[in-house]
């Protein structure tokens, strides 16, 4: 089966967040994405392009993610007749790096060609769950007394892993009190990048703290560094930054440099990469998760359906709705089920319905190109 790209619409929406998150490269109030909507054959497919208002997490911004999509992604593939995604990112591949504008494309494709064969993402990816296990990632708290405390309440809505994030000077403190109030819980530690590998030292100290992981610690652009880390910790290192395609996992993990990958379609530049980068971890053995990007529905949608491949036996990065946004651009809206998991949309592509009033409502910039 081919169709025809007849028409991809871009907006550029703004949301705001439940409660601002702190993590050590900044604070967002305002989570910024791009929807991607492409239109074939009476069907619309949505993508959710993760890139944030500012180059904090990855170089990428919305403004960045949006001159790429309109200036040379859209341009190589509008009008084209799109068979599988191999043959939509063929299109593309002359276009270096930014894989948060191509994962944003990508995934308004495997929606749009799931809706034409009538299989949901997670079906299409060779799922294995109807319910994966997810966690919550709390971000740094103006002390370390309200960082335990909203631990705590998030503990009490039912997750049952909790992340925290850490910067210098609010790390061991943090991690040593949120492990002293819930001894059982199961606990990580996410860096973004904020350390030396001269600071082995504090993180060895975290060795007794009994945590799941430490999240990328070092430099984004240095796996080398992380395996000379690695061997001085008992601790497993996870990588998420430094990993941007199946070689780097594949270079990362013959390094020593970690024991364990964040998966994150967007910064791998898609779901295809995702699962090549899931089918290597899960051949040698290595655990991974999927991470998030303060999605919206959309992109939520997408990140439930890769969890539910079986090399995810970590919980993800993945909470309910409510836990981001008062109200949100797609539904229905994503629960936590008792047992800390989050289930699977089974209905064919993403799952999940568009709702066109709050789009709208959210959108502050949007063009459309047709064929
Ligand atoms: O989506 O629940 C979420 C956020 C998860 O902590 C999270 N993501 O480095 O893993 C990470 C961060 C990156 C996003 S910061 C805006
Ligand atoms: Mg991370």
């Amino acid at each position: 089966m081919k169709i025809k790209i007849e028409q991809i619409e871009l907006r550029h929406v703004m949301m705001r967040l439940v409660a601002p998150f702190e993590t050590s490269f900044g604070v967002e109030q305002d989570r910024a994405c791009i929807v991607v909507a492409m239109r074939a054959g009476g069907l619309t497919g949505y993508g959710e392009c993760v890139a944030a208002s500012e180059p904090g997490y990855c170089y990428e911004t919305t403004t960045t993610a949006w001159h790429i999509l309109r200036d040379f992604l859209v341009p190589a593939v509008i009008g084209q007749e799109m068979a599988d995604i191999p043959s939509l990112i063929a299109r593309y591949a002359r276009v270096r790096g930014h894989p948060l504008a191509k994962a944003g494309l990508e995934m308004a494709a495997w929606d749009i060609l799931g809706q034409a064969q009538g299989r949901s993402l997670a079906q299409t990816l060779g799922g294995v769950r109807d319910r994966v296990e997810v966690g919550v990632s709390v971000g740094i708290q103006p002390t370390t007394e309200a960082l335990v405390e909203r631990v705590g309440r998030y503990i009490a809505e039912g997750y049952a892993r909790i992340k925290i994030k850490i910067k210098p000077g609010r790390d061991l403190t943090d991690a040593r009190a949120v492990r002293a109030a819930f001894p059982n819980i199961r606990l990580q530690v996410d860096a973004n990048s904020a350390y030396q590998l001269a600071d082995a030292p504090l993180f060895q100290q975290m060795d007794d703290l009994n945590l799941l992981l430490i999240e990328q610690p070092l430099a984004e652009d240095d796996i080398y560094d992380h395996s000379k880390l690695q061997p001085q910790l008992k601790t497993p290192i996870c990588l998420d930054e430094s990993i941007l395609s199946a070689d780097h996992a594949r270079a990362a993990i013959e390094l020593g440099a970690c024991r364990i990958i964040n998966i994150k379609a967007g910064r791998v530049s898609g779901l295809l990469e995702a699962k090549k980068i899931h089918d290597l971890c899960h051949e040698r053995g290595v655990p991974v998760w999927c991470g998030g990007m303060l999605e919206t529905n959309i992109g939520r949608a997408s990140n439930i359906a890769l969890a539910s491949l079986p090399g995810f036996t970590l919980p993800g990065d993945i909470s309910a709705s409510s836990r981001y946004y008062f109200e949100d651009i797609a539904d229905p809206p994503f629960v936590l089920n008792p047992d800390s998991t989050i289930s699977v949309p089974t209905a064919p592509g993403l799952g999940v319905k568009v709702n066109p009033k709050n789009l709208e409502r959210f959108t502050v910039a949007h063009e459309a190109f047709n064929a």
